[in-house]
């Protein structure tokens, strides 16, 4: 009987990652946690509870009272926000990561999920269907700490044998609960902006392409990565996950389809530099090969549910 606690269920991906897994688990086994109060349906669904992953020792206790045997810890500050604090971010994220290694280390929890990012890359990075080994010199706080985050992943597995596994997120679209202070978050403000006023003002270029993944193929996945037999798992830093690339003005010419009277202006701020530094598209063979990574959703089946979710959500 597996245990499981999610770290960050407040967030982008906790607020939908903890539902599917109460689902397959039960309710009673899936332990919701963060710093701030997370959705009704997660408090009222299943144990939660505020709790600090920097703070360790109270984490360790957790783990060890609850006799948790796996542990999903989406805690970060995202690049955006990352680069207005850079030593704050850095020690938020890389203790976060260090904390859960180290506690999973010391407890029965050895199953452990923390997601990586497209952004362990850098300018110096093929662009174009980059692949899983190739060079990585990032130059945001937010991908240098994934990058660091991803060799101690590695060496925990290695040296002690806790069983990490990660992907390295694309852009996450959503509607359920929005990101906050990312770089890929005007293809999530997009959606919000052209039913609440049919217009938006993305800060990006039109041109600027990015790999980008609906939330319900983000979460099978990571799902389908834990079940995976780990003896199939050849990488351990974390997975390449290529989800779909579009530029912004193709998904804004996906929503005008849909939309008609939508309009766009693009004003790039101090996000353009990041998305400039980051991969296109990506390769993920070795993710399909490995544990089977499949995804099902379009740019067009995804502008469909988007939209319609987004209308419902404000009720328009
Ligand atoms: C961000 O934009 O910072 C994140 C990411 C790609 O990891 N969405």
């Amino acid at each position: 009987m597996e245990r499981i606690l999610v770290i960050g269920s407040a967030g982008q991906i906790g607020s939908e990652l903890v539902l599917a897994l109460r689902n397959k688990f039960g309710n009673v086994n899936v332990f919701a946690t963060d710093i701030k109060q997370p959705t009704k349906e997660i408090q009222d669904g299943g144990p939660f509870q505020i709790l600090d992953v920097l703070d360790y020792k109270n984490l360790l206790h957790f783990l060890v009272r609850n006799k948790i045997t796996q542990v999903y810890n989406l805690a970060a500050v995202l690049s955006g926000n990352a680069e207005k604090i850079p030593l704050q971010a850095w020690d938020i994220n890389m203790k976060a990561l260090m904390n859960t290694l180290e506690a999973a280390q010391q407890s029965d929890a050895k199953k452990l999920f923390w997601p990586s990012s497209i952004a362990v890359f850098g300018p110096t990075t093929p662009r174009y269907k980059t692949e899983q080994l190739t060079v990585m010199e990032p130059n945001t706080v937010y991908g240098i700490s994934k990058l660091a985050g991803e060799r101690w992943g590695e060496y925990y597995f290695n040296r002690y044998g806790v069983d990490i596994r990660s992907v390295r997120y694309p852009g996450l679209i959503s509607y359920k609960t929005e990101p906050g202070g990312g770089t890929t978050d005007y293809a999530v403000e997009i959606f919000f902006d052209a039913i609440k006023s049919g217009h938006y003002d993305c800060f990006v270029t039109e041109d600027t392409a990015l790999p980008m993944m609906f939330m319900d193929d983000a979460i099978e996945n990571t799902i389908r990565l834990m079940d995976a037999d780990g003896k199939d798992l050849s990488i351990r830093s974390s997975y390449n996950m290529a989800g779909i690339s579009f530029t912004a003005g193709e998904l804004a010419q996906a929503i005008k389809q849909r939309v008609p009277n939508f309009t766009i202006s693009y004003k790039p701020d101090f996000r353009q530099a990041i998305a400039n530094s980051w991969p296109a598209s990506i390769d993920d063979k070795i993710a399909r090969e490995d544990w089977g990574l499949k995804t099902e959703f379009d740019l067009e089946k995804m502008t469909d549910l988007m939209l319609d979710k987004v209308r419902e959500k404000l009720s328009v």
